[in-house]
């Protein structure tokens, strides 16, 4: 049963990650956690019980789980970026883990204990397996566009490159908070009809000629902003090359990919790199609204948690379509 702040949540649904994967393939001694714990970081249910001193969301209410838990004490955790909290990147490494299902127990499970109601928001009415991928895929989408979002007047072009779980999110992000011309690009042909359904102006196949295909399509100038959600040495290669000078680069995806940064070098002049990671409560909230106001829509796959082996192969091979969730069973 929970104590003190914490918050017993009994799960409906969770997401399945990329990062997941990176867990399940680590060697041994390869993460910064103690193992082991369960997976699952992008988490939706209802309230099942609350400590003494929990604060937040009532028994029976709907949520989903922000998930990277910070020490809750600290000036960023204070204004709700928890994802960039002052103890996780202290020498003393004060917090155990990233947060849900990354080091601490997650949500591929019946219930999942959260430390505070602070890391709960409201879903109201949304349905379990299409608000958990908002947690993660959705919260991470829209943090990267809102690093890059400044540059993206006046019809400026932005490319989405990527169009999976993020991707797919990240198109219609922009589409309901930009005016930007959103141009898409994946290796998958289904990949770029996501993109489509979920309102890209325009999206082409990753190929050798791609970057002069979207330098057209940008007038010559090229894209204000990149959002890589990849982030290999291809899709790194890309973003260089079709990035307009003064222009933002986001490097969302974790593909291994490296770029040099270096005057002069192969960036364009101007051009501002971040590295953003996860989101903020305030932000969680926000992505939740859109998908309320029906802005946003997940594309998911569902599957029975137990079941969930089967649905990391399909992730693990590039096949699913949006977001793979699992239900327990
Ligand atoms: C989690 C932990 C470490 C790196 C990246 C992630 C993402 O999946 C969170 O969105
Ligand atoms: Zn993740
Ligand atoms: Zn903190």
């Amino acid at each position: 049963m929970p104590t003190g702040e914490e918050v017993l949540v009994r799960v409906e649904a969770a997401g399945l990650c990329r990062s997941d994967l990176h867990v399940i393939d680590s060697p041994p001694g390869g993460l910064p956690y103690r193992i082991p714990f369960t997976l699952g970081h992008e988490v939706a249910g209802r309230v099942a019980a609350r400590g003494p001193r929990a604060t937040g969301p009532a028994v029976g209410e709907r949520v989903v789980v922000y998930g990277p838990w910070g020490c809750g004490r600290c000036a960023r955790c204070a204004s709700g970026a928890e994802n960039y909290c002052d103890r996780r990147t202290a020498l003393d490494q004060e917090l155990t883990g990233t947060g849900a299902g990354l080091g601490r127990d997650g949500g591929m499970a019946d219930t999942l204990l959260v430390p505070s109601g602070r890391l709960l928001v409201p879903v109201g009415d949304l349905d379990a397996v299409r608000a958990a991928p908002l947690t993660d895929a959705g919260l991470t989408a829209y943090h990267a566009v809102t690093a890059v979002a400044h540059s993206l007047t006046d019809g400026a072009s932005v490319a989405v490159l990527g169009v999976g779980g993020l991707g797919h999110l990240a198109v219609q992000i922009l589409r309901a908070t930009t005016t930007a011309h959103v141009l898409a690009v994946d290796v998958r042909q289904e990949a770029l009809a996501l993109a489509d359904s979920c309102g890209a102006h325009f999206g082409t196949l990753s190929r050798p000629d791609t970057a002069k295909v979207l330098r057209a399509r940008t007038g010559g100038a090229g894209a204000a902003a990149v959002l890589d959600f990849v982030g290999s040495r291809s899709s790194l290669e890309l973003a260089v090359a079709v990035l307009r000078a003064g222009g933002e680069l986001a490097v969302v995806g974790s593909g291994g990919g490296e770029l040099t940064v270096r005057k002069p070098g192969v960036l364009p002049p101007g051009t501002r790199i971040s590295l953003p990671f996860w989101g903020t409560v305030p932000e969680l909230e926000q992505v939740v609204a859109l998908a309320r106001e029906g802005s946003v829509r997940v594309e998911v796959e569902r599957y029975a948690l137990s079941s969930a082996l089967e649905a990391f192969e399909r992730l693990r091979a590039g096949a699913v379509r949006g977001r793979a969730v699992v239900v327990p069973d």
